[in-house]
């Protein structure tokens, strides 16, 4: 027997080395990945996800988690990766407080690709984009997007809290600004997000954030993205529903 599953896609943005490979992987499989390479564009990883578990409503959805390559020298180029995405994770690394700043220049660089007229910069020059930049307001994109975004801070196991007290903080951050849920949790245990955990139904309720956004635009006639209605096939008897892709 075959039954159709829905779809949300969520993207994965921070900086090159935060730990977005690493972190998508134990999303989705719930296993730590030992020695992940550099993102090259963007890889793909699914995820079953029971909707509104435990309820009458509960559903089956498949979260696509889009894992863009952070590097610098695709800048240009990923903007393809942010059409039609539904929710963010914006990951940081909880050793590297720049890759905590550098989070509203994700969020900018989202907003500002083609394809997303919620922001949309009106000026060109470079010095006039840096401006913009520096006026970006997360609050008012979070807003006018209506996107769920949900904040990861990686290397928890590395975080000395002697030596770096300043480094991490939750107060004043970029999850604060954006109204969002915070996760801080090391990659390399697969224990971080198991099943029961408080960071496991953190995420489980942001999923069901996600699901929800998108019904609602899909109720109310907004949605534009075409991937609710490209459903995919899921076959009960077991096969594995999706392979990773390198896009
Ligand atoms: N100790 C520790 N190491 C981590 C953790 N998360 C990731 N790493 C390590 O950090 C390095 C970079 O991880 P990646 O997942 O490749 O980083 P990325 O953000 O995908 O990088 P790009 O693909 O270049 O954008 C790897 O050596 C990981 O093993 C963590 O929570 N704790
Ligand atoms: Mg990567």
């Amino acid at each position: 027997m075959t039954i159709t599953i829905d779809k949300v896609r969520i993207i994965l943005v921070g900086d090159s080395g935060v730990g977005k490979t690493c972190l998508t992987h134990l999303i989705a499989s719930g296993e730590s990945l030992s020695r992940p390479g550099w993102t090259v564009g963007c890889s793909i990883e699914v995820k079953l996800h029971e909707y509104k578990e435990g309820t009458p409503q509960q559903k089956p959805f498949f979260i696509e988690l889009f894992d863009v390559g952070g590097s610098l020298n695709h800048k240009n180029s990923r903007g393809v990766f942010y059409a039609s995405a539904d929710g963010i994770i914006l990951v940081h690394d909880l050793t590297n407080r720049k890759s905590h700043s550098n989070l509203r220049e994700w969020l900018f660089e989202i907003l500002s690709k083609e394809g997303k007229d919620i922001y949309k910069p009106v000026t060109s020059t470079v010095a006039q984009r840096s401006d913009e930049q520096n006026n970006f307001d997360p609050e008012e994109f979070i807003g006018a997007a209506q996107m769920p975004v949900l904040v990861m801070g990686t290397k928890l196991d590395l975080v000395d809290e002697k030596r770096q007290p300043k480094t991490v903080q939750k107060a004043g951050g970029i999850a604060e600004q954006c109204g969002a849920e915070e996760i801080w949790l090391n990659c390399d245990d697969p224990r971080s997000i198991a099943a029961g955990t408080t960071d496991a139904v953190k995420l489980s309720r942001f999923f069901d954030r996600v699901i929800e956004k998108k019904l609602q635009s899909r109720d109310n006639g907004f949605y534009g993205g075409g991937s609710v209605t490209d459903r995919r096939r899921y076959n009960t008897a077991g096969a594995t529903p999706y392979n990773i892709n390198n896009y």
